[in-house]
């Protein structure tokens, strides 16, 4: 049996990597083969040049650096796919959803954005952890990348709203690490007790899926 393609997206701050790896023992728990990836992957030479870009040390176009996130995600989705097929539980913290609500929130046209990826592996299931501007506000300091302020994030965050399609859901994040957890792995274990999923596919943004 192949494994889950799941997907963690939402603001900055809300709590992705904390709930991502605390899935990953979830599953692994329940002896399933489970493996983490991250987009941007900073470490592919493409990845570097995002990097520089949101630490501030590179400038480039906003319709460059979208085409840069898109590449990023295209550079890697033979390996992913292949790992998906071959029954490892695949949990990705931002995907092409991050990559159309962050250009768009900038002013860019959301279909323009959401064609780069469109074709791309398709998630069994996208868990994004909302956060109001309320909790956000209350969140430790941003930190000093290029999107990192709140007035941006609630954009995003809007943005986002825009994107929700069959395959989502949506976590309130605003509760304690436990809470959300709790409300992710329901969410999981529906998936999980499935007797059969039906293949994976290349169609994420095609017609009407
Ligand atoms: P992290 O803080 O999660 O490393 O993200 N971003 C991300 C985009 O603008 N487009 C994309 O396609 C992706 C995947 C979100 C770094 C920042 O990059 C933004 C925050």
């Amino acid at each position: 049996m192949r494994g889950l393609f799941i997907v963690l997206e939402g603001c900055d701050r809300a709590g992705k990597t904390t709930q991502t790896q605390l899935l990953q023992k979830f599953l692994q728990a329940r002896d399933r083969t489970c493996e983490l990836a991250k987009f941007p992957d900073r470490t592919t030479s493409l990845g570097i040049t995002i990097n520089s870009y949101l630490q501030g040390s590179q400038a480039l176009s906003d319709q460059a650096i979208h085409l840069l996130f898109s590449a990023n995600r295209w550079e890697l989705i033979d390996s992913l796919e292949s790992k998906v097929k071959n029954g490892v539980n695949l949990i990705v913290d931002r995907y092409a959803y991050s990559g159309a609500a962050f250009t768009s929130a900038k002013g860019l046209d959301i279909d323009w954005c959401k064609s780069c990826d469109k074709g791309l592996l398709k998630p069994d299931l996208v868990l994004f952890l909302d956060t109001s501007n309320k909790t956000m506000s209350k969140r430790e300091d941003f930190g000093a990348e290029v999107y990192e302020n709140l007035e941006f994030q609630s954009k995003v965050r809007e943005q986002f709203h825009l994107l929700k399609d069959d395959s989502w859901k949506i976590i309130n994040a605003s509760g304690t690490i436990e809470e959300v957890q709790a409300e992710i792995q329901t969410h999981v274990l529906t998936l999980l007790n499935q007797d059969s999923y039906a293949p994976i596919q290349r169609n994420l943004w095609c017609g009407n899926v």
